[in-house]
Order: structure tokens, then C-alpha cells, then sequence
């Protein structure tokens, strides 16, 4: 049986990752079945497309995934499938939650045959033997243990993705028009690949907002290093096959969570050589440890996504986060920056003590810290969250399925202290302060004296992340933000041929922007 996996697209811009569950599945599906991956953020298509393209492969079995954001554009894809006669299997976080609206038994329109709820690493077997003997049930779930919870897959042994020899050509970062002359620059950017690797699941902090510890458990669970540092060598070698470039994104929700078990991981991917540059998410808290963010370094880390959420000290005790310290996030930058280890920094408006001014109070205090990647987003009740449970309770959800009208930074709740429409312009005011011309040049005034290759990166992370926001999918967009910022690239372009020169005159002709693989 052909089966088609299916992740639509988020809407905004396109996505610098592909997502890990389809890799996982395709993995795990039973042998003698053929699976083909479309993610919708890097391939489009309208819905009779997709709807032509399975006909056209004879597909049987299509997995549609999705989290809450993008569940609507999920339904309609699913519908228009179904519509054509398709079997539709639907899973992920927001059907896990809301099982009922995606079987239509809520008394909604039915949008998928069957759902898989909870981690479906055991499941998904089944449900394609199922489907290829024609007899899907309508809801898998994970066998429960004695307290009746869901029995969670131990990640020992982990499927091994066969990395080497997956097809990766609609995830390539660089566009095909440039590939030709980007392997004729040297330095291996041919292609550049983001990838999600997972070493571990599950969280035990239980923020108020976060579906996380709900869906994976308060209790976490780990690959073996061993098992981590094979993923890492083999997409190394691929790499260098292919004279592109892979980093990888350990997308666990907190990868230092257990520092002795991280500072293991860590030393074990030096000594095996399986550094490629990385990107993690790490709460403030775990940072303060000296060797973990040499260790950090050491083994590749450019980037570290930190959930700070709030400045204010009383919103994070709000949200049950108290345990990271607005406090502290200022030395936590330093300490990273000074090995040249930087922040993806991420906060939420519109919780309950923010007041209009919340964006210039927290950009005052971004701009002290050493440059990072600020994103900003609003406090938002994703279903089955204690936040959920409490805004529903209180009477305070203004549109209590906001994720069938989906409206990009709009709240779906009455915030205490502002009115919805405050909270968004704080969010746009931000954004643009965060990413304006003069915030970049300020960033690599502050970056001077950093190598270039440090600098480069920077200010293109700065380019794509405004993106986040601003959407800029077209050349011409893209065009405007270069000529926005043309001051900062001509500074740039003449650091970048002064090293070059320095470079050629000690002899060494390696590419300036090449990492330290
Ligand atoms: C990596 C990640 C991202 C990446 C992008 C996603 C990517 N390309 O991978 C980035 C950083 C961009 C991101 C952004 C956002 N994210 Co995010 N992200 C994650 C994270 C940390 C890991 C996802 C992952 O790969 N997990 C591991 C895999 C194995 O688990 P899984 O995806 O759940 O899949 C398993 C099952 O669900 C199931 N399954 C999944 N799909 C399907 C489909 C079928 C057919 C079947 C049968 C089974 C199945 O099988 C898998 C194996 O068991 C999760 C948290 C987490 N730990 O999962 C949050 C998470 C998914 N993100 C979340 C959110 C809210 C967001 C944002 C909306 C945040 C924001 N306010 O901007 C944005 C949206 C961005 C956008 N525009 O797309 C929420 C989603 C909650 C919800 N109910 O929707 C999560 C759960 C975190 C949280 N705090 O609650 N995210
Ligand atoms: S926000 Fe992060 S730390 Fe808090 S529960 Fe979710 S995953 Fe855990």
C-alpha cells in the first residue's frame, strides 16, 4: 500500500524545519508499504492537487498531522481527500486533545476515518496493517497501565532514520536557482538542511499554558547516547557527501533538563567527532552551570531557544513558571554570548499582569542583553492546558474554538489589564522594533569584533526571523529588506573581503561563512 504523510502549512512562512513525526513513521511503518513525505511549507499545493497527486500514486492510506494552529487548514485538506475517497488517519497534539471534532462526533462536520491519540510510535503499525486489511477503527490509542495513563514508549531502543539515504531535496534551505552557483562558491552550501533529532521526551515542569507535560508526561524519558550519536554521525557524513550543510535541532523540550544525563550526551558527541551546529531549547534555570555551556559549545551549540515568556516576575509565577528568573536572563545571554553561544528568545503578551506598555518594557530590557533572536507572540489557551481550563471557567474565552477561525496574534481570551487589540499592537511593536534597520546595525556594532562568519550568521537569522512575523515570501520583499538594510551589508561585505584577503595571504583559502564541523 502507498501511503501519503501529510503536514499542511502553517500559514505564514515557510518552515526552516521539517517536522520529526513524519520521519518517525515512516520509519516505523510496517515493511512491504511504500510512504511518500509532503510537508505544504516547502511544497505547496491546492487541495485538488494534493487530491491529483494521490490519485496519481494510487495512495491508500493518507496521515494528516497538525498541531492546534494549523488544524483548520488540516480539516479541509482531510475533507477534500475524504471527499475524493481517500482513507484519512489523523493524529498529533490538537486531535489527541479534541478527538471528538475531528470524528465529528461533537456534532461537527467528520473530518478524519480514524485518529491516533497520544505518541503513536506503537500505534502506527497497526493502524496500516489495519487500514491495508480494510478494516480501520476509528480511534488507536496506546495500551493503558494499571492507573489507566497511557503506557509511553521507551525510546530504548530508538528507530534508527535512515538519514543516509532519505530523500531531503523539498527540505533544502537554499534555493535551487542558487544551488549551482552556491557549489561553486566552495564552503559545502549546496544545500543546508535543518533537522530535528529528539533525545528525550516529556517535561515535569507543567506551565500553565504548555501542552507538553499533558501529552508526553511529567516523567521523561531518553534515548541512549550511543543511539543519539549515530543519528549525528551518519547526517555528518551525509553532509560531507554531499558537500552541503546539515545543523540539527534537538527539538526536546528542554535538553538540559537532566544536566548530568546532558553533559554525557554532550562529551560523547565531542569524543565521537559528531559535532554539526545545533539548536536547542534549555530554560534559563539549567544555564547558569558553567560547564554545560562550555560543554554547550564545545559540541557544536549556536543557538539556544530560551522560553523567558515575561519580565515581570508576578506573570511568571501566574503561569507556574516560576522557576526561571527574569532576574538572571541578562548573565544567562553573557554567559552564552561569550562563547559565542546565542539566544533565541521567546515572550508571551497578554498575560494577566501585562498593561499597554509591556513591549517598550521588555524591549528596554532585550536591548541590554547581548543581540539575540527575540520572537514575541500572545498568551494564548491551547485545549487540555490548565490555562484553558481556567480562562473557560472564569467566563474569559472570547472565541473558545479560535483555532477554527484562526487569527495570527489576535487572543481568544479577555487579558485582565488590556484589551485584545492592545495586545496585538504590542506584539507588532515588538516585532518591528526588534527587527528594524536600526536594531540590526545596533546588533552588529555589538558583534564587531566577532569573526565574520559569527556576524553573517547573525544578521541572516535576523533576516529570516523577522519573517515570523513579516511575511516575506516574495523576491521582491526580499529585495526591499536588503535594501532596508543596506548599511549593514555593505559593513559587513567589507569585513567579509578584508578577511577573505587576510585569509589568502596566510595561505588558507577555506570559505569564511564554512562551519566548524
Ligand atoms: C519543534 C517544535 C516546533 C518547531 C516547528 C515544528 C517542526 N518543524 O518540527 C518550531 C520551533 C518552529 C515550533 C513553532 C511553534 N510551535 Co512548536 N513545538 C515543537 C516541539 C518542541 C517538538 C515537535 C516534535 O517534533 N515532537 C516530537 C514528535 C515525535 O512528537 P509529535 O510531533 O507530537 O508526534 C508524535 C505524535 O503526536 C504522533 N503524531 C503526530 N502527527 C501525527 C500524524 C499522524 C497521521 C499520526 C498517526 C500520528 C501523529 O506521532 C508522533 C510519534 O509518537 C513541540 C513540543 C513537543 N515536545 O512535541 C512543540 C509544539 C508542537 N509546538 C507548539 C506550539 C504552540 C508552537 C507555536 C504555535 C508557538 C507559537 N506561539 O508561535 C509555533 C507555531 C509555528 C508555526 N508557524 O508553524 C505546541 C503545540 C500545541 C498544540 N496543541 O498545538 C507544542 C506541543 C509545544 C507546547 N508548548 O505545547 N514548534
Ligand atoms: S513550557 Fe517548556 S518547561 Fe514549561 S511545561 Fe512546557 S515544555 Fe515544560
Amino acid at each position: 500500500m502507498k501511503i501519503l504523510l501529510y503536514n499542511p502549512d502553517n500559514g505564514v512562512t515557510r518552515n526552516f524545519m521539517p517536522h520529526l513525526w513524519m520521519f518517525l513513521l515512516q520509519t516505523l511503518t510496517p515493511a512491504g508499504h511504500q510512504v511518500i513525505l509532503i510537508d505544504g511549507n516547502a511544497r505547496a499545493m491546492t487541495d485538488d492537487e494534493l487530491v491529483a497527486f494521490a490519485r496519481a500514486e494510487g495512495v491508500g492510506l493518507v496521515g494528516i498531522g497538525a498541531m492546534t494552529r494549523m488544524v483548520a487548514r488540516a480539516y479541509r485538506v482531510a475533507d477534500a481527500l475524504r471527499a475524493a475517497g481517500f482513507l484519512v488517519v489523523m493524529g498529533g497534539p490538537h486531535v489527541t486533545e479534541c478527538p471528538d471534532e475531528a470524528l465529528g462526533r461533537d456534532g461537527g462536520v467528520r473530518h478524519a476515518d480514524a485518529v491516533a491519540l497520544g505518541e503513536a510510535d506503537q500505534t502506527w503499525p497497526l493502524i496500516v496493517q489495519d487500514a491495508a486489511n480494510g478494516r480501520l477503527q476509528e480511534v488507536y490509542q496506546p495500551a493503558r497501565d494499571a492507573k489507566g495513563l497511557d503506557v509511553k514508549p521507551s525510546l530504548q531502543p530508538y528507530p534508527s532514520i535512515p538519514w543516509e539515504t532519505l530523500s531531503l531535496e523539498q527540505f533544502s534551505l537554499v534555493p535551487k536557482v542558487l544551488r549551482p552557483l552556491m557549489n561553486r562558491l566552495g564552503g559545502g552550501w549546496g544545500s543546508f538542511y535543518v533537522v530535528p533529532i529528539e533525545t528525550g521526551r516529556g517535561c515535569p515542569y507543567g506551565c500553565e499554558f504548555c501542552t507538553v507535560t499533558g501529552f508526553f508526561g511529567d516523567s521523561i524519558r531518553f534515548r541512549t547516547n550511543d543511539s543519539v550519536v549515530d543519528e549525528l554521525l551518519r547526517l555528518k557524513a551525509r553532509a560531507m557527501r554531499e558537500r552541503g550543510q546539515v545543523a540539527v535541532f534537538f527539538i526536546d523540550d528542554n535538553l538540559a533538563i537532566n544536566i548530568k544525563r546532558t553533559k554525557s550526551l554532550l562529551r560523547d558527541i565531542i569524543a565521537a567527532g559528531a559535532q554539526l551546529p545545533w539548536v536547542a531549547q534549555i530554560s534559563a534555570n539549567l544555564l547558569r552551570d558553567e560547564e554545560l555551556v562550555d560543554l554547550i559549545a564545545e559540541s557544536g551549540g549556536k543557538w539556544v531557544f530560551i522560553g523567558m515568556e515575561s519580565i515581570d516576575p508576578k506573570n511568571m509565577a501566574d503561569v507556574n513558571k516560576n522557576f526561571s528568573k527574569p532576574g538572571e536572563y541578562k548573565e544567562v545571554l553573557e554567559r552564552l554570548a561569550r562563547r559565542n553561544v546565542y539566544a533565541i528568545t521567546s515572550f508571551i503578551f497578554g498575560m494577566d499582569n501585562d498593561e499597554k506598555g509591556v513591549a517598550e518594557r521588555t524591549l528596554a530590557e532585550i536591548n541590554s542583553w547581548p543581540p539575540g533572536l527575540p520572537v514575541f507572540g500572545q498568551l494564548t489557551p491551547f485545549p487540555a492546558t490548565p490555562l484553558y481550563e481556567r480562562l473557560e471557567k472564569a467566563g474569559r474565552l472570547e472565541r473558545p474554538k479560535h483555532w477554527m477561525e484562526f487569527a495570527p496574534f489576535v487572543m481568544a481570551h479577555r487579558p485582565l489589564k488590556m484589551t485584545i487589540e492592545e495586545a496585538k499592537g504590542e506584539v507588532k511593536r515588538a516585532w518591528t522594533q526588534s527587527y528594524s534597520p536600526e536594531r540590526n546595525q545596533e546588533a552588529m556594532a555589538y558583534l564587531k569584533e566577532e569573526h565574520i562568519k559569527y556576524r553573517i550568521i547573525h544578521l541572516v537569522s535576523r533576516l529570516f526571523f523577522r519573517g515570523i512575523y513579516f511575511p516575506q515570501m516574495s523576491k521582491r520583499a526580499w529585495l526591499k529588506l536588503v535594501y532596508q538594510n543596506r548599511r549593514t551589508f555593505f559593513k559587513l561585505t567589507k569585513g567579509a573581503v578584508s578577511t577573505y584577503r587576510a585569509s589568502r595571504k596566510r595561505g588558507t583559502t577555506s570559505s569564511i561563512v564554512a562551519s566548524e564541523q
